[in-house]
């Protein structure tokens, strides 16, 4: 899978995912990532790549120019090798809200161009000829894409092939069967007068899995209420949610 992120702070992108798992997929080379600063693509001689806003209001917008040009560098690149046209993905509170189903679907693609806007966003003539799709990562404002990009490469990175090891396989994850995980623990068997639940401890795998899927089940309704109306609920599920 390649990365490439269209910003103006392309060491804010560089620093986060060379940590950890993200970090060794690329060292590994599983994933790859190009950052490409907009300003370098800005032909005025203060290196400027915003302006005021045509009709008055507060704020600058990112002009057009310095953005179709800087993707237009990174489209060229990838289409040398692959025929696919890649997909440019805008980071915008206007977006569709990412989800782990749009993940997984962005998950299977071999390139992806993420845009960063900053101030009030960018020229919409420059959105029209590049992007192919909007995102949000929620409801709630930003100062601008770069934190979006992150989190979605994250979560993309971890649907790829080889990203995860096999114990930490994303098979086994939360929003299985639409129900949040269960809580785990580790020794000590007692830390600072707090043990670890009696039933964990018994070896009886039938009962584990039994109180495990229960405090899945207590947990989703609690925090997640929406999502139980979506899970795959079994008989005795919903027998242990009645009571
Ligand atoms: Cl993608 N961008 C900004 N600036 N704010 C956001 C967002 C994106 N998603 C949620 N809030």
């Amino acid at each position: 899978m390649n990365f490439y992120v269209l910003t103006l702070f392309p060491e804010m992108i560089r620093q986060c995912l060379s940590a950890s798992i993200t970090g060794r997929a690329l060292e590994k080379g599983i994933l790859q990532l190009d950052t490409v600063d907009i300003r370098d693509f800005s032909e005025n001689k203060h290196n400027r790549v915003d302006d005021y806003p045509y009709g008055g209001g507060a704020g600058m917008v990112m002009a057009p120019g310095p953005v179709v040009r800087a993707c237009r560098s990174i489209q060229g690149k990838i289409e040398i090798e692959s025929q696919k046209v890649p997909r440019v993905i805008y980071l915008t509170p206007q977006g569709k809200v990412f989800d782990q189903t749009m993940a997984e679907e962005l998950s299977k693609e071999e390139n992806l161009i993420f845009l960063c806007g900053h101030y009030e966003g960018i020229d919409e003539r420059a959105l029209e000829m590049v992007v192919t799709d909007n995102v949000s990562i929620g409801d709630y404002v930003l100062t601008g894409g770069e934190l979006p990009s992150m989190v979605m490469m994250d979560a993309i990175s971890r649907l790829v092939p080889g990203v995860l090891n096999n114990e930490t396989s994303a098979e086994f994850e939360t929003f299985q069967d639409n129900l949040l995980e269960y809580p785990q623990y580790t020794r000590p068997e007692e830390f600072e007068g707090k043990k670890v639940p009696e039933v964990l401890l018994s070896g009886h795998h039938a009962r584990i899995e039994d109180w495990r899927r229960e405090q899945s089940l207590k947990r989703t309704r609690e925090n997640r209420p929406d999502m139980l109306e979506k899970a795959a609920l079994t008989e005795k599920d919903k027998k242990f949610l009645h009571t």
